[in-house]
């Protein structure tokens, strides 16, 4: 990301079928130093060549094209336009009209109601950070080929990172989640999200996550054996839960290494909770018949949350990093977390938010009686034997 700070003029757009209020808007803004331009017309708006617009400042209510059309439009032409949302509507379309266009990865910088005040209008102004305006994609991650991922599953490449997980009320450590990294031979270390996806297409995922199971299971023993007896969280997949024969082989796996079931905690993200219903639910039940515990992951993002949590026995609820970074700013994040915190407390399940990134955050939890924290503010993931060391200071 390339800051320009030194740029003479930057330039800034008011679209608002308000004329009276677009020019109001442009003499604040040209006294602040932008090359700001009023608009009134959204069709007229979308005609111009815009890459070198910096900054759009996007009335949502016009009778002839409306802010969100104008959104999708920004996305599909991909100009990387920082945007100054405005409305005289409610509040929560404001909102709405934000996580769309954030969706989009478009940046927003404000959402303001009408009338602004000019002294907010201006202080929104300069907080914007500048950066090159273009129409270029964002650079293609390197994709793996299934050829590539499958050597290295088989060849011992793929390492576990572990981030700790902290019972917020007394302060102790409740467990670990298991990350799958892979230790590529020429080019470092690589992240889940380059791969786990390559692993899903190619029917690479079943070995995937064996593998990692296996490592957790090894690694747990390996603890243990070290006086340090933890508990592991491990992700898996939505292919992993159809499999029918999972739950044995991990029984299996953990009696072999004589590691307690009540050590592994599986991890499913709400998305992998979908379809095929009945063979997923005869997977989680018989895993939780064999003592292993199950989580929900990413509570809040998905769909039908609420019918999974009646329909399949889990034991512990993660309220997605989304809800828990914004809650100090958002009001409906904040109320989000309060609701999922007493809905999973009401089922009987523990909550771990996850996300938590400072202190001011992980008081507020501890406030609202949520049970365990997780996220960069006590530790980003870390290899076995840093962890190992971080948990014996804690
Ligand atoms: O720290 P992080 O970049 O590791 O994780 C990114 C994403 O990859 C997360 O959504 C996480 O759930 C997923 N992930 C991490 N490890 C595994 C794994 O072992 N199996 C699966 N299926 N997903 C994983
Ligand atoms: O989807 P899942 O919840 O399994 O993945 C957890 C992901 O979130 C991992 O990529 C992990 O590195 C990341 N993560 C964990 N804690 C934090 C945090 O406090 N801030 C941010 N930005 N990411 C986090
Ligand atoms: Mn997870």
């Amino acid at each position: 990301m390339i800051l320009v700070k030194i740029m003479p003029q930057p330039t800034l757009y008011i679209l608002d079928d308000d004329q009276e209020y677009a020019n109001l808007l442009v003499e604040f803004a040209s006294g602040s130093g932008w090359n700001a331009i009023a608009e009134y017309d959204p069709v007229v708006f979308l005609e111009k060549d815009l890459s070198d617009v910096h900054v759009l400042v996007l009335d949502l209510n016009m009778p002839e094209l409306d802010g969100i059309e104008v959104i999708r439009a920004i996305a599909e032409k991909k100009y990387k336009i920082t945007l100054v949302l405005v409305s005289g509507f409610d509040a929560r379309v404001l909102h709405s009209a934000q996580q769309l266009a954030e969706a989009h990865h478009i940046k927003v910088a404000a959402s303001l109601t009408k009338p602004i005040p000019i002294s907010e209008f201006v202080k929104v102004l300069a907080s914007i950070e500048l950066e090159e305006p273009s129409k270029d994609t964002p650079v293609e991650k390197e994709k793996f080929s299934a050829i590539e991922l499958e050597h290295a599953i088989k060849n011992d490449e793929l390492i576990l990172y572990f981030q700790p997980q902290v019972n917020i009320q007394t302060g102790k450590l409740a467990g670990v989640e298991a990350l799958v990294r892979w230790l590529h031979p020429e080019k470092g270390l690589i992240f889940p999200d380059q791969f786990i996806n390559v692993a899903e297409k190619n029917n690479l995922i079943g070995a995937l996550t064996e593998r990692v199971l296996y490592l957790a299971v090894k690694q747990n023993k390996k603890w243990r054996d070290e006086g340090f007896n933890t508990i592991i969280s491990v992700n898996i997949s939505a292919d992993d839960i159809i499999s029918l024969n999972l739950p044995e082989k991990l029984k299996t796996l953990t009696e072999q290494y004589d590691v307690e079931a009540r050590n592994i905690v599986i991890e499913l993200t709400e998305s992998a909770v979908m379809g095929e219903l009945t063979a997923q639910l005869d997977v989680l039940n018989r895993l939780r018949m064999k003592g292993f515990s199950l989580s929900i992951d990413d509570f809040g993002t998905g769909y039908s949350s609420l019918s999974h949590l009646y329909q399949a026995p889990f034991t512990e609820l993660k309220i997605d990093q989304i809800f828990i970074m914004r809650m100090l700013e958002d009001t409906e994040a904040m109320v989000i977390v309060k609701i999922c915190i007493m809905l999973g407390q009401m089922l009987g399940m523990h909550i771990v938010a996850e996300g938590v990134e400072t202190k001011e955050i992980y008081d507020i939890l501890h406030g609202m009686n949520c049970d365990i924290a997780q996220g960069y503010y006590l530790s980003r993931p870390i290899p076995a034997d840093e962890l190992f060391e971080w948990a014996k200071l804690y």
